[in-house]
């Protein structure tokens, strides 16, 4: 080797080293180019954290957060449903535009577009490793899904390098763990059958055997028994698969700290989807009678701790500095969601809904309005902000943060606000329940006429149904008990104006009234 190669060859090796990092688009964590943790939980209420007004349930680390960055007040999931909130939230377009985009059942397809742009692909695009742990619920494969092979599309197809999901809900079938497409644990001798139209011969139901049940079904959830609970839709086999109730927590939590663990070395993003308090609640036994609620509210307890120990591991590997983390709930809370758990029975003192009027799968404000926190500790100043923020505005803002150009349809940049520089509001909002959308704009929101009751009687919310328009001031009237549509004509008029310019004149179910 000549004199000179030989002095260059350390250059030339670091030279290649470069290149081929540079090749993966592989970064450094800089203050441009932060992990971003997304901590989403399921049918968490606007009043059940101690930091958003709760007296009966204490959760300090959560506290923690809100305390120690920004508590918004007005911060919104697109829908009062889990399906279109997450879709919302990954794409940056309002779920109402797609009309797969409602709750669906573990055998639905992936309702997202391997073309479509998502939060994910966007960091993807931008250097970073991205990941999930929980629950996805936005549909995996193509119609058919052979849950003995590869499942897909899924996650992995919309940007995430790793995948550690729970298909669909804790109370739909199949039970089991998902790794980047592959049940976790399938024993190939005993396959998996899923069906949401019939059940498999021989196999107990809630319905047909109620003698086998731990926890009782109050409406739905009278299929497939796993674990004792009765659940939605039938499963058989993948006996050595199906996941540990109890556990869930605990096992999630083990893979998020993995997975920071595992990419403390490189810009990561981590979408920590928790599946409290959703039903199901089974909390660990650590937790059970923690909160004197019942298990709804030791799931939430649980779930308080969870991210306690996962904090604890972000400050251990040196990372709380570099690190910005939404925390933020799909949708408002519900009691009664379909078992015999207590939570209605132990509510005590408790408003899971806070002041808010409705809760889940209504379009009164508990629905939709959810406790939403940034945390970024050394960079975000604490403070609270009455700003109009919602998750669908992440994609276009965390886009700003890491210097893409990306943008979503319905997404605004409102980065500075969710970093505290500025108070800012969004500048209007359509929100979500079941199809039927609403529309706020400044501190008014409007609900057109809809058919439907106006209390749901299983859950026992009030979803917001009524043959009128209803026009409510949410400054003078947070709870929205005085519709002034009749009084403020002008205003009504303004606000329908404002929200067919976005929604268009052809909202599914409305009844549409001739207004005088
Ligand atoms: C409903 C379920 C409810 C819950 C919800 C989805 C019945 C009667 N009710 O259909 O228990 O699973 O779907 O919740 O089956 S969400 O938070 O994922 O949207
Ligand atoms: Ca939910």
């Amino acid at each position: 080797m000549g004199k000179i190669i030989k002095l260059l060859l350390p250059a030339i090796v670091i030279g290649m080293f470069t290149a081929c990092q540079s090749g993966n688009k592989q970064k450094t964590v800089t203050e441009k180019n932060p992990n971003i943790v997304i901590i989403y939980l399921d049918d968490l209420g606007y009043g059940d954290l101690s930091s958003y007004g709760a007296t009966e349930l204490v959760t300090p680390n959560i506290d923690a957060l809100a305390n120690g960055g920004i508590r918004f007040t007005n911060g919104y999931a697109t829908s009062s449903t889990c399906t279109p909130s997450r879709y919302g939230l990954l794409t940056g377009v309002y779920p109402w535009r797609n009309k797969d985009a409602k709750i669906l059942p573990g055998t639905a397809p992936l309702i997202i577009d391997t073309a479509q742009m998502t939060i994910p692909k966007m960091l993807k695009s931008q250097g970073y490793h991205t990941g999930i742990v929980g629950k996805w619920h936005l549909g995996l494969g193509n119609g058919h899904v052979d849950w003995n092979q590869r499942v897909s599309p899924g996650p992995n197809e919309l940007g995430f390098n790793d995948a550690y999901i729970m298909a669909a809900t804790q109370d739909r079938v199949p039970t089991v763990y998902i790794n980047n497409g592959y049940v976790d644990n399938l024993d190939p001798n005993d396959p998996i059958e899923i069906s949401y139209k019939q059940n498999f011969e021989g196999e107990p139901t809630g319905k047909e055997n109620p003698e086998l049940l731990s926890l009782k079904w109050h409406h739905g959830h009278n299929n497939s028994i796993i674990n004792g609970i009765p659940r939605i839709g039938y499963m058989k086999g993948g006996v050595a698969a199906k996941w540990s109730d109890i556990d869930m927590a605990d096992h999630f939590l083990g893979k998020a700290q993995e997975y920071v663990k595992a990419h403390k070395n490189e810009p990561f993003f981590l979408y920590y989807a928790m599946q409290q308090p959703h039903v199901p609640r089974t909390p660990h036994p650590r937790f059970e009678g923690k909160s004197g609620m019942g298990p709804r509210g030791d799931v939430i307890l649980e779930a308080d701790w969870c991210i306690g120990e996962f904090m604890n591991t972000l400050k251990e590997e040196g990372l709380l500095e570099n690190t910005l983390i939404v925390f933020t709930s799909d949708n408002g809370p519900v009691l009664n969601d379909g078992y015999y758990d207590d939570a209605v029975e132990k509510i005590g003192k408790h408003a899971p809904s806070g002041e808010l009027r409705g809760g889940k799968y209504s379009l009164f404000e508990a629905g939709t309005r959810v406790p939403f926190i940034t945390y970024w500790k050394g960079k975000i100043e604490p403070k609270i902000s009455d700003a109009l923020v919602c998750q669908i505005d992440l994609l276009s803002s965390l886009s700003v943060l890491v210097g893409s150009e990306t943008k979503g349809m319905d997404s605004e940049n409102l980065l500075d606000v969710f970093i505290g520089k500025k108070n800012v509001d969004r500048k209007e909002l359509v929100i979500e329940a079941s199809t039927k959308t609403a529309f706020r704009k400044g501190d008014w929101i409007m609900i057109p006429p809809y058919k439907g009751q106006a209390i749901s009687k299983f859950v026992n919310i009030e979803l917001g149904n009524s043959k009128k328009y209803q026009l409510y001031n949410l400054k003078e009237d947070i709870g929205q008990k005085n519709n002034l549509a009749d009084l403020n004509k002008d205003k009504l008029n303004e606000m329908i104006a404002s929200f067919e310019a976005v929604r268009g004149t052809d909202y599914s179910n409305t009844e549409k009234l001739e207004l005088k």
